[in-house]
Parts: structure tokens; C-alpha cells; sequence
């Protein structure tokens, strides 16, 4: 028999991966939490139906997630991941060199725990770096009280269900003022083909508290529409193009990262920030329509 895996999203599509074993299906106090063995994704995290991560691709989007912002923080020591229970991204952060500090704030310790034992890819980092620390809490909360990050990743899930509070106004004003004065945030903002509206509603909120956002797009064939987008935030006035990306590129190499990525290479920092023409026209025809 075969047993396929879909995920539907908006605008009537589907996402389909044939699965080779259910690894673990468990509902916690918060979602519904699978993790799956798929015959061309590897092994996948899936919350409430949508797909979270899958071995096949998740190192474009937490490398995306995480580099960029960081190596745009002249000085990065301490970072905080809200979600992001899979530990990805965490991964991701302790590459840095001067990263001292990572605070992995998951709402729901399941994500933690079903990933460890499960996709060890992704999250044997989250337990015996001294650097980490892991909070199970609601991040909107911890980000309220904070006001001294470097670096705050928003690793959530789609702006249903438990992540819906990190989609409002309301906390991006928050993040704001969570992070130290060069402080970089970036957060997943959705689908560029399907969840247009979202990605640029995103956009035009972060600006209302953040003097520059970027936008990144990146290739994740595991997410609806295959296209992903990331949006960029900085507290300081920062143009990470600004010199073509050559700042960028000697960060990379301060840190430590030549030859440890898999999707990343330096050349990419500069060139990474362009935005798509149709996305480009929406935010400018939307930022016309509603002037703030
Ligand atoms: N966070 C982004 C997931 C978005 C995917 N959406 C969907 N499949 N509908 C993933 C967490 C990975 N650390």
C-alpha cells in the first residue's frame, strides 16, 4: 500500500511526498506534531498538517534565516531563536565564532524532544553546547521582556495556531525594542506565490517600527509554492549592499564559516537581496495605497 503525505495551502495547491514510515504522530498540549520518513524529502517535521522541515532542504532556510542577520550585526554575542523547536537554526547560530549566547524559546518542549530523537540532523545541538539555553515559553512573552538581543530569529510556523501573535504589529514593535541598539531580526514571512498578501502586509508592518527590512527569497521545494521568503530587519541604519557586500563576505570569513555551509557562499552576500520584480511592485504599490 502506499501512503502519501499533502499539505494544502491557499489558492488550491497541494504539496505531496510518498512516506516510507511514520516515525512518531503525537498531539501535544499545542498542535499535532508527525514526524515522517519520505522517500524524497528524507525525514520530515510536520505541525497540524504544514510542513516544518525536511532533511532534503532545510539547510537553505536556516542557513537564510540565520547568516545574513548575523553577519550583519557588527559585533553578534547574543542571539535568541523564538520557535524553531527542530533546532535548525539554533545550529546555524553557533557557527559564529563570536556568538556567546543562543536562547532557543519553543513553546512546546514535544517539538524538542520528538526532533532529538528522530532528526538528530537538526537538533543535536540543542543539548551539551554551553552556549545554549533552551526556555520552553511562549517567545511573545520573553521578547516583551527582553531588551538587549543582538540577533532575534523568528523561526515560527504559519500565522495560525500558536504563531499567530509573531505575524501582529504589535510584536514587531516589541522585537524592536528586544534588541540592543545595532540589533538585526529576521524573520520566515511565507509564501511569495501564494501567500503574497502576507509576505507584503509583512513587509510594510516591519517598517512601521524597523528603518530598513530586506526581503530574501530562497528555493525550499518542501514549502508551498517552492519558493520561500524571509524578511530582514535592522534596528541601526544598515544597508548590507551598501558596499556591494564586501563587509558581508569578510564577516564570513571572521567567523568561521569558509567551507562549513552547505547553501550560502559568499558570493551569494550582496546578490542575496534582491528582490523579485512582481514582489518589489506590490510593496511599492501597497506602500502608495496605504500611506503610513
Ligand atoms: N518554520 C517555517 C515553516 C513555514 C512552512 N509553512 C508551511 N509548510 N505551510 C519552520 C521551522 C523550521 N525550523
Amino acid at each position: 500500500m502506499e501512503l502519501w503525505f499533502s499539505e494544502d495551502f491557499s489558492g488550491g495547491s497541494r504539496f505531496g511526498a510518498r512516506v516510507t514510515k511514520v516515525l512518531a504522530s503525537h498531539k501535544s498540549r499545542y498542535q499535532q506534531i508527525d514526524i515522517l520518513d519520505t522517500e524524497a524529502f528524507g525525514k520530515m517535521l510536520v505541525i497540524d498538517g504544514k510542513v516544518q522541515a525536511c532533511e532534503l532542504d532545510e539547510f537553505v532556510y536556516h542557513e537564510m534565516l540565520t547568516h545574513p542577520a548575523v553577519l550583519s550585526h557588527p559585533s553578534p554575542k547574543k542571539v535568541l531563536v523564538a520557535g524553531g523547536g527542530d533546532g535548525g537554526t539554533v545550529r546555524e547560530c553557533l557557527r559564529h565564532e563570536s556568538v556567546e549566547t543562543v536562547t532557543l524559546v519553543e513553546i512546546d518542549s514535544k517539538v524538542i524532544e520528538l526532533c532529538q530523537q528522530f532528526i538528530p540532523s537538526l537538533s543535536f545541538k540543542l543539548s551539551g553546547d554551553s552556549r545554549v539555553e533552551v526556555v520552553a515559553d511562549d517567545a511573545s512573552e520573553v521578547i516583551r521582556a527582553a531588551t538587549d538581543y543582538d540577533v532575534i530569529l523568528v523561526d515560527s510556523s504559519d500565522p495560525v495556531g500558536p504563531s499567530e501573535s509573531l505575524f501582529q504589529p504589535q510584536f514587531f514593535s516589541e522585537l524592536h525594542d528586544a534588541l540592543a541598539p545595532n540589533g538585526m531580526t529576521c524573520l520566515q514571512a511565507g509564501s511569495p506565490f501564494l501567500g503574497e498578501d502576507q509576505v507584503v502586509k509583512m513587509v510594510l508592518d516591519l517598517k512601521k517600527f524597523f528603518p530598513v527590512v530586506h526581503l530574501l527569497t530562497i528555493p525550499v521545494p518542501s514549502y508551498p509554492g517552492g519558493t520561500w521568503c524571509l524578511a530582514l530587519a535592522s534596528k541601526a541604519d544598515w544597508n548590507p549592499r551598501g558596499d556591494g557586500g564586501e563587509t558581508l563576505r569578510k564577516r564570513f570569513s571572521e567567523q568561521g564559516l569558509d567551507g562549513t555551509l552547505k547553501y550560502l557562499t559568499k558570493e551569494m552576500l550582496g546578490p542575496c537581496f534582491e528582490v523579485p520584480s512582481f514582489i518589489k511592485q506590490r510593496v511599492k504599490a501597497q506602500r502608495q495605497a496605504v500611506p503610513s
